[in-house]
């Protein structure tokens, strides 16, 4: 009699894959909580609890509905605490015929099944994972021969390919992009609303994990847990962000404020990360919430955030299967400084840095701007390397897997690629953050002073960042008007400003 075996992978949980359209007495469904997940990344506590109770729900989900399935606990005593051994294991004491999986979104977990599966003796196939608009290999064949990958044209491509926000071949409205509309500061008394957070009752799982000795950060309320870890809560929280915040994002995307974690953000990216909702679902509900309510929710609400589900999300999965493994080891500023240890405790005097890095720590979330132009940003002004940068990420929040962690960090806010995913790298003075956040005013340090004690490190760093990388980036279009001011500017005025950054650089654990 044949009998499969298929693997679900702990960001699998796609309950509406084709798989599971058949109950099939001779097909058995493994998950397992294993050493080698845990431990590949320092994770922060709420992600390592999060995807375990996901699983634990997905798996009773499939057992309801008469699916066979083996589900291996961390502690379980005939965990071999790997992908392999455990399979290996199952297919020997069950007599398995066959072996399937889908297609694991990650570089390392992709080789490691091609291996498995050579080295097994049953027959084998992966399947498409059924969540994403676009194949692996889409973005690359879309510019085949081409130098540049414009997110812009990818993105359009996109629209027109699935037929979102269009009217015919034509954009909706006529226009692509309303991103220059998205840049607003939030008012000084605006009151954000509160973000839809659940009291999932997660301590059960981990006690389990405390049992162990792995290594986490954060923090975690597990009688409280705020994350959703099913799929009937992913899409409660994205109806939330339909009709609470929404007509807001695309306003306040870039916008910061101290204790205001998620502001107008969807918090949605770990449900799709992990396939407890779709894309399409997503796009297809706030495209719904749009023609309901077109004269309160305008239309460059919906178009950013339709970008970054489409765009974005698509371009860099498919950038990292076109750039991997390379990608992985790219250092364009060949920079090697440690990261500050303040990293990992908020200890800073840095208000907007502090504030950023507290709520990582306490909600494993912070949003895109904070991530790039605060923490992404300090960090490649000192000169961090990217290995210790992306270990940070990959690590601290609970979206973090590395196809869409490594493309973010080291290319979107590293510049680590050399620019293919970014034209110019990302990085500001405290004059964007204060443009865009509340943080300034309340800071130890002055937004207004280049040197000095008191002076915001971000503004001696910035300038040293474009003296220090002259050679590979005067040259860059975008980057004219920046050098145009640095070389008028009084050469004793420059001096001070690279001793100041020197000063900052050397000191970076006090800062
Ligand atoms: P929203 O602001 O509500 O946006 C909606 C959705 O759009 C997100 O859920 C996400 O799926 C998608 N999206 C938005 N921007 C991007 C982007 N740049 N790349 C891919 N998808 C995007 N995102 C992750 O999912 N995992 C990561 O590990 C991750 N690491 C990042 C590291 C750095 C340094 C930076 C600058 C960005 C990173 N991002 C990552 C992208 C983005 O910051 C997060 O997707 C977003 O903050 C998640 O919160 P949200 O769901 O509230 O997003
Ligand atoms: C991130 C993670 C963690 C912490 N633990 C597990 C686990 O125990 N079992 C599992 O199947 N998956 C886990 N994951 C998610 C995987 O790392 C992810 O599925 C792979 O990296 C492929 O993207």
């Amino acid at each position: 009699m044949s009998k499969t075996l298929r693997l679900i992978l702990g960001d699998q949980l796609n309950s509406q894959h084709s798989w599971y359209k058949t109950i099939d007495d001779s097909v058995t469904y493994v998950l397992m909580e294993i050493r080698t997940e845990t431990d590949y990344a320092q994770h922060h506590i709420q992600k390592v609890v999060g995807i375990f109770a996901a699983m634990q729900s997905f798996a009773t989900t499939l057992k309801s509905e008469k699916h066979q399935v083996e589900y291996i606990k961390l502690n379980d005593e005939n965990n071999f605490q790997s992908f392999e051994k455990n399979i290996e294991s199952l297919i020997s004491k069950n007599n398995f015929t066959h072996f399937e999986y889908q297609l694991p979104d990650e570089y390392r977990v992709d080789l490691m099944l091609k291996n498995l599966c050579n080295s097994i003796s049953i027959s084998s196939n992966a399947v498409d994972s059924e969540h994403f608009f676009t194949s692996r290999n889409e973005l690359g064949n879309f510019f085949e021969g081409k130098k540049t990958f414009l997110l812009e044209s990818f993105y359009r491509a996109m629209r027109k390919k699935h037929n979102v926000l269009m009217e015919g071949d034509k954009p909706l409205t006529g226009q692509w992009n309303y991103d220059g509309e998205n840049r607003k500061k939030l008012p000084k008394n605006h009151k954000p609303i509160l973000p839809l957070v659940f009291d999932n009752d997660v301590s059960g799982v981990l006690e389990e994990i405390i049992k162990t000795d792995i290594n986490t950060i954060g923090t975690i309320d597990a009688e409280n847990f705020v994350w959703p870890i099913n799929r009937e809560q992913s899409l409660q929280l994205l109806d939330f962000f339909a009709t609470e915040c929404l007509h807001l994002f695309g306003s306040y995307q870039d916008a910061m404020t101290p204790n205001e974690w998620s502001l107008y953000h969807s918090r949605i990216s770990f449900s799709m990360n992990i396939k407890m909702i779709s894309p399409q679902e997503v796009i297809a509900r706030v495209t719904e919430e749009w023609e309901k309510r077109q004269n309160e929710i305008e239309y460059n609400q919906l178009e950013g955030f339709v970008r970054q589900i489409i765009g974005w999300r698509e371009y860099m999965r498919g950038i990292y299967w076109l750039k991997m493994p390379e990608y992985a080891t790219m250092n364009y500023f060949n920079n090697q400084e440690k990261l500050p240890d303040w990293f990992w405790t908020g200890k800073t005097k840095m208000t907007c840095m502090k504030d950023a890095i507290d709520q990582s720590l306490k909600y494993a979330y912070a949003h895109h701007i904070q991530r790039l132009m605060i923490t992404g940003n300090f960090a490649l002004l000192a000169g961090i390397h990217p290995d210790e940068i992306d270990a940070w990420y990959l690590g601290i929040y609970i979206d973090a897997f590395e196809w869409v962690e490594i493309t973010n960090t080291r290319g979107m806010s590293q510049f680590a690629d050399g620019g293919i995913v970014g034209t110019k790298p990302y990085v500001s003075s405290a004059t964007y953050i204060d443009k865009m956040s509340h943080y300034c005013g309340s800071c130890f340090y002055k937004k207004a002073l280049k040197v000095g004690e008191k002076s915001c490190p971000f503004n001696s760093l910035y300038w040293n960042f474009f003296d220090q990388h002259q050679e590979k980036l005067r040259s860059n279009f975008r980057l004219k008007m920046m050098y145009s001011i640095w070389d008028k500017m009084d050469p004793m005025q420059k001096e001070n400003i690279l001793i100041q950054a020197d000063h900052y650089l050397s000191n970076v654990e006090n800062l």
